[in-house]
């Protein structure tokens, strides 16, 4: 299928979806600007502006609405090019889906903006936020099922139209994040139906604390893996053909998605190490459950260097390391996904400490763990995203995207890299000093404190000096996404932008990896093992319920 564009409809679902993503990227990433400046006493908001509204504000538009939006876009753009054209039936339900969705995001940042849900992302208990926050956040969830069940719909016509036929390598793993995304959704939305919106509108008094965060982090953790497995789609399908090489092996790469589907759900009490109401055994096992994710995430690297190696070579590198000159580094729809994928290293170093028993109490609650996410969804997902919608938008829009803009974008990724590194170095640094996350400025009254924090990495300085540049690099990125979108010269067929998907050999791949049956069989059960007793524990020793709080 060398297909040059997509059909209209499908065309203007992912433009709709790609454009919501991105008006959320740019008002999200100001407030993490005024963040470093106020944590550095450098900005006073206004009396009518909060630290935690601008902070709640942040987490829901970067980590929910840019990806959630940005991943659909992609799936139904990805969809239509390796599948065929959506019959009416799937656009249709695309559409109710994408309204639903939008609904319940207007309404979250309604009610965010007006200050009447300052709880940050997670929305712990018992902090209580006007209840139409929790319906917006209700809505936004069913939405995005209707666009999965869509998608799903669309593949499953395929599937009977092919049958025998293993499906292409990206169908595949836009399924299985999709399987993923419902299966780890049906705990926040359990928690928000039948515990927040009864509790918020005060029909039901008091609400048990204990199992709403754990059917939060029941989500919370998978969530991470619903930002990562597009990204890996990226790295497994998309960049081997960018630089002109092959997938490693289609078996590895499926594999390693079921176990990301496996082992991301049973585990969300690694977040909840420090809580008193789960007994110890239970946050042992999943931290076990959690350790196991380690391998598909070695098997992704691995097949990613092994394409790149044997590219180089292909290319005439020699020696030991004489092909990685060879990469194509002045494409920067490759160069973005590569420094993504560096970044994910000292990343994926950092959740192990972080998901360690011990070595969790030392970086619990400090910036350490902002750090952390920065360089995990904050540019190795993110990156990932910038690299594809260089291509992607003027894919859809028929433009081209010009030898400027390119160069402009490669300068977008480098300063996002600088910006990061500083940012989140001293972010990291600075928590393992003890400085709290999620807190406005705090003053420390004592000098031995203070001394922590004027380290030259280990300063707050330093972080709002990263987060300026992060911010002039976002700034950059919206323009050269309005470039695509709406003035870059229109592509005539030699210069249109292609959807790059890689050549991928399933001849040989075990028909059982597409056996979902099976596998969301042993997801739940997996899900049963390690949830059933310590939930049953909770709701059956469950202290009163709690009264709702606004600490804001
Ligand atoms: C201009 C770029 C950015 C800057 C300057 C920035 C800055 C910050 C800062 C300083 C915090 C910590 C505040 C605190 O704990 O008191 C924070 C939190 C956070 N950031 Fe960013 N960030 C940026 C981009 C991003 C991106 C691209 C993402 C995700 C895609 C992201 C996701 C988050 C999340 C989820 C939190 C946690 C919110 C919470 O604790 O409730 N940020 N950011
Ligand atoms: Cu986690």
């Amino acid at each position: 299928m060398t297909a040059v564009s997509i059909p209209n409809p499908e065309r203007k679902l992912a433009l709709t979806n790609l454009g919501i993503a991105y008006t959320a990227f740019i008002i999200g990433t100001l407030c993490g600007l005024m963040q470093v400046f106020i944590r550095n006493d450098a900005l006073q908001l206004p009396a009518w502006l909060d630290y935690y509204q601008i902070l709640t504000a942040h987490g829901v538009l970067l980590a929910l609405i840019f990806t959630t939006f940005f991943i659909f876009g992609f799936f139904q753009s990805g969809m239509s090019r390796t599948l065929g054209a959506f019959g009416p039936k799937v656009v249709f339900w695309n559409w109710v889906g994408l309204i639903i969705t939008t609904t319940g995001t207007v309404m979250t940042t309604v009610m965010i903006v007006s200050g009447e849900a300052s709880v940050l992302y997670t929305f712990y208990a018992p902090m209580m936020a006007n209840g139409f926050f929790y319906v917006g956040l209700a809505l936004f969830v069913v939405g995005t099922w209707v666009q999965s069940f869509a998608l799903a719909g669309h593949y499953l016509v395929w599937r009977k139209a092919n049958k025998g036929e293993k499906s292409p390598l990206f169908a595949y793993m836009t399924v299985a994040t999709i399987i993923l995304w419902i299966i780890a959704c049906l705990g926040v939305v359990a928690t928000v139906l039948f515990q927040f919106i009864p509790w918020a509108f005060g029909w039901k008094e008091g609400i048990n604390v204990e199992l709403s965060r754990s059917l939060f982090w029941y989500f919370g953790h998978p969530l991470v893996y619903f930002w990562l497995l597009p990204a890996y789609i990226g790295w497994y399908v998309i960049v081997p053909k960018i630089i002109g090489g092959k997938v490693f092996s289609d078996s590895l790469a499926r594999l390693s998605f079921i176990l990301f589907i496996l082992f991301s759900i049973p585990v969300g009490f690694h977040h909840q190490l420090t809580e008193p109401g789960i007994a110890s055994f239970w946050k042992f096992l999943q931290t076990v459950l959690t350790f196991m994710v380690i391998v598909p995430s070695l098997m992704t690297a691995f097949s990613m260097f092994a394409v790149f190696e044997t590219r180089g070579r292909e290319l005439g590198g020699k020696g030991l390391f004489g092909w990685f000159r060879k990469l194509p580094w002045k494409d920067v729809r490759f160069t973005s996904i590569f420094i993504a994928m560096l970044f994910f290293i000292p990343g994926g170093a950092g959740g192990i400490i972080n998901a360690s028993f011990q070595m969790n109490e030392v970086i619990h609650n400090t910036l350490w763990v902002v750090g952390h996410f920065h360089i995990t969804v904050g540019t190795p997902v993110a990156m990932t995203f910038f690299g594809i919608t260089f291509w992607l938008i003027p894919f859809l829009t028929k433009r081209v995207f010009t030898k400027a803009l390119q160069r402009l974008a490669l300068i977008q990724i480098i300063t996002w890299s600088i910006g990061m590194v500083l940012m989140s170095t001293a972010q990291h640094v600075l928590g393992l000093f003890g400085a709290p996350r999620r807190t406005a400025y705090t003053g420390y009254q004592h000098e031995d404190a203070l001394a922590w924090f004027e380290g030259i990495i280990s300063n707050h300085v330093t972080m709002a000096v990263g987060g300026s540049i992060l911010f002039l690099s976002a700034s950059l990125l919206i323009f050269i996404v309005v470039q695509l979108a709406w003035f870059a010269p229109m592509a005539e067929s030699a210069t249109q932008e292609t959807f790059p998907i890689a050549e991928s050999d399933a001849r040989e791949t075990p028909g059982i990896l597409e056996n979902w049956t099976v596998w969301i069989g042993v997801a739940l059960v997996l899900i049963a093992v390690a949830y059933t007793i310590p939930v049953a524990d909770m709701i059956q020793h469950a202290p009163p319920g709690s009264d709702g709080f606004r600490t804001w």
